[in-house]
């Protein structure tokens, strides 16, 4: 599809989502319950009834999408993204295609995604669902691909009923929530060549909701009728996951997946959260490349989410209090991604944000512009600076514990 066949609803939401910049994930599901995060299933090779029989016991009574969406606020997020659907088959909304969803199959019959609907769209939130396109509980999920070899399903099964399966759930996702902002895709890795006709189902969304964005992770480069190339675990054109690609779109939305620490669904013996520090690192370093972050919490079985989440999404929104005029609505800056930090610009402003230079001259390229005054973001106070053909050199101040120095420079327009 060209780029003047998008339509405008959707070229809107594109230009709404570059500007949104942070975002929130959410990995839940009955895998939670066994506390080793989302592949769990597949890992310990759990058999499909099982697998089931646990399914049945998931009751978070404690759940309360208003308290999420308050989390979600403070943290200074702009959208949520949540599992409506991991690769273990098991729907977290209500659904007419299989009894296995929450609300008939648990004792919980509650449908989360439709109490955090109506909380986001009450704060403002725009909500994302998260759709696996990979299944190993359906039986028509079949040829297997990749993984979940082990879990006694017979060999067989209706490809194109699954493809149909898949269609009237993301129906079912896109009527009866709201507006959504789009479907997170996951999981066509594990037969990249099997014939998904991603057309039909694209079509099939755009039509439903024409300002809805599709946002594939299947690590390839885009195609015809998607919206946001998403990277996972890693900033655009980085690839130290092993599955990314280094081609970074020129003209869709950018984001990088993150997780807090190194799991996505609840893990209760990974402790190796990244500090606030890094996490900042990496909201300013996905925006110096124009992209957004969405960045993970694998909420506890019982629907509550653990401290060392909720402390660091804290942390990072009162980060955002300070700076994140420098942060929202802003375009990847003048000066490309470097080891020292990143910029980024709206109008004739560049944000230059210093995460990690030891010595006091800071020496950039040229901007493209004339700098007419250059200030510190928190305080106020001027930075001194000389330009020459060469570019622009910044005399900063001493770091003192800031995580990120933000030098404003307004430049004669850009
Ligand atoms: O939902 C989270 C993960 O469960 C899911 N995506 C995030 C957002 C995810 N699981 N695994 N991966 C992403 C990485 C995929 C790894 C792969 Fe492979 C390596 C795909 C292809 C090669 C291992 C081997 C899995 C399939 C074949």
């Amino acid at each position: 599809m060209a780029a003047q066949a998008v339509p405008a609803e959707r070229l809107a939401a594109r230009a709404w989502f570059s500007g949104a910049k942070f975002g929130l994930f959410i990995h839940w599901g009955v895998y939670s319950e066994l506390g080793a995060g989302e592949w769990v299933m597949h890992n310990r090779k759990i058999a499909v009834p099982a697998y089931e029989t646990l399914a049945a016991t998931f009751d978070p009574t404690k759940f309360d999408a208003t308290a999420w969406v308050a989390l979600a606020r403070r943290a200074g997020v702009r959208y949520i993204t949540i599992t409506a659907r991991h690769h273990d088959g098991f729907s977290m909304f209500q659904t007419g295609a299989t009894p296995y969803n929450i609300v008939d199959w648990t004792p919980f019959k509650r449908d989360p995604l439709a109490e955090l609907a109506l909380a986001c769209r009450a704060a403002g939130i725009k909500l994302f669902f998260y759709y696996s396109q990979l299944d190993w509980h359906h039986p028509d999920y079949w040829p297997r691909g990749a993984t979940a070899w082990d879990n006694g399903r017979p060999d067989s099964g209706d490809w194109s009923r699954y493809r149909t399966f898949m269609n009237v759930q993301l129906t079912e996702l896109l009527t009866h929530y709201g507006p959504v902002g789009g479907i997170w895709f996951d999981g066509m890795w594990d037969k990249p060549d099997a014939d998904w006709q991603l057309d039909t189902t694209y079509a099939l969304i755009h039509r439903l909701q024409p300002a809805a964005l599709i946002v594939p992770n299947h690590h390839q480069r885009p195609r015809a009728g998607e919206d946001v190339q998403t990277f996972e675990q890693d900033l655009p054109g980085a690839n130290t996951a092993g599955f990314n690609t280094s081609y970074v779109s020129g003209d869709l939305p950018l984001e990088t997946s993150l997780t807090m620490n190194d799991s996505w669904g609840f893990n209760i013996t990974d402790t190796s959260y990244k500090s606030v520090r890094t996490i900042v690192g990496y909201l300013v370093r996905a925006a110096g490349n124009g992209g957004n972050l969405l960045l993970n919490v694998g909420p506890r079985p019982d629907g509550t989410i653990s401290p060392e989440f909720v402390a660091r999404l804290d942390s990072v929104g009162a980060w955002l209090g300070t700076y994140g005029a420098a942060i929202y609505d802003t375009r990847g800056g003048p000066v490309p991604p470097r080891s020292w930090g990143a910029t980024t610009q709206r109008g004739d402003t560049v944000f230059v944000h210093v995460l990690d230079w030891p010595d006091p001259l800071l020496a950039l390229p040229p901007l493209g512009a004339r700098v007419r005054s250059a200030h510190l973001m928190r305080g106020g106070a001027a930075v001194p600076y000389r330009q020459s053909a060469a570019g622009v050199t910044l005399e900063l101040p001493p770091a003192a514990g800031e995580l990120d120095r933000v030098v404003v420079v307004i430049t004669t327009g850009r």
